[in-house]
């Protein structure tokens, strides 16, 4: 099966993504654990992904691909990590913050929030924090949740923050926030009031904070 999930990383590695839907449901069907699939087969190989751009193997474009065979093997996932007919346990308010188009990490943390129970509002990526704080207003979630993957765009939590206290909903939200470039002691610098490495413990961390 190490075998199978090799072959499954790789063909993300070459953006193919017919293969990563075939990798993907042959595991399924093998009855490989879904967490499985997706930790050893396809986070491995957005690191690995990631590490080939920083040596200058791969350019955007590969980086791209990659990212829509993620995805495409994401859709094949995402029903069986998507418990139906769950009964709510609470609303989370997700995005992406100003600046940063990258999805992927998000939309698992959506994914296992769903999966877990809770109710997602789901804003995407380039999420001002005008239109975080206008969110919370209008959703009225219990957490806000904030993912950056750029050491310049994390920056943008902490005015997304003060967008929240600004409009006066800061106190009536937890804010929880996570991505590659981000840590514990940031989460404090900024006044967050949790902060997750991946999406299994953002689901602990929403579980403690509701
Ligand atoms: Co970009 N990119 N990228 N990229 N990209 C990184 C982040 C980078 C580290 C690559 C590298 O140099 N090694 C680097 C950032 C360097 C830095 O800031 N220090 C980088 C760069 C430089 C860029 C561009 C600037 C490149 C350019 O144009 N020259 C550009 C910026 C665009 C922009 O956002 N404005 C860019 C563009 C892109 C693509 C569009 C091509 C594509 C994104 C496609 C998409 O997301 N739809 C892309 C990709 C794919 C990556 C890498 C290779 C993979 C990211 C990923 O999906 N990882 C990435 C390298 C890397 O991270 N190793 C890289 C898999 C994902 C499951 O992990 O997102 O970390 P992650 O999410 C995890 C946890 O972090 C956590 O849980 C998730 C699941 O366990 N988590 C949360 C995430 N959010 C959370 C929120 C929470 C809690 C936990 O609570 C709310």
């Amino acid at each position: 099966m190490e075998t199978d999930l090799k072959i499954l990383a790789d063909a993300i590695l070459e953006g193919n993504d017919k293969e990563v839907e075939l990798r993907v449901r042959g595991a399924l069907d093998a009855g490989v654990a879904p967490e499985r699939i997706l930790a050893e087969g396809m986070i491995e190989a957005m690191r690995e992904v990631g590490s080939l751009f920083e040596a200058g193997e791969y350019y955007v474009p590969e980086m791209m691909a990659a990212a829509r065979a993620m995805q495409a093997g994401l859709g094949i996932l995402r029903p069986v990590l998507v418990a139906s007919g769950v009964k709510r346990l609470g609303k989370v308010l997700i995005g992406t913050v100003k600046g940063d188009l990258h999805d992927i990490g998000k939309n698992l943390v959506v994914m296992m929030l769903e999966g877990a129970g809770y109710e997602v509002v789901d804003l995407g990526t380039d999420v001002t924090p005008q239109r975080l704080a206008a969110a919370v207003r209008e959703h009225m979630p219990q957490i806000v949740g904030m993912s950056a993957l750029l050491t310049t765009t994390m920056q943008n939590m902490r005015d997304s923050i003060e967008a929240l206290e600004d409009m006066g909903v800061r106190e009536s939200v937890k804010v929880i926030v996570g991505g590659a470039p981000v840590t514990s002691e940031f989460a404090g610098q900024i006044g967050a009031d949790g902060y997750a490495p991946d999406a299994s413990r953002a689901v602990s961390l929403v579980r403690s904070l509701i």
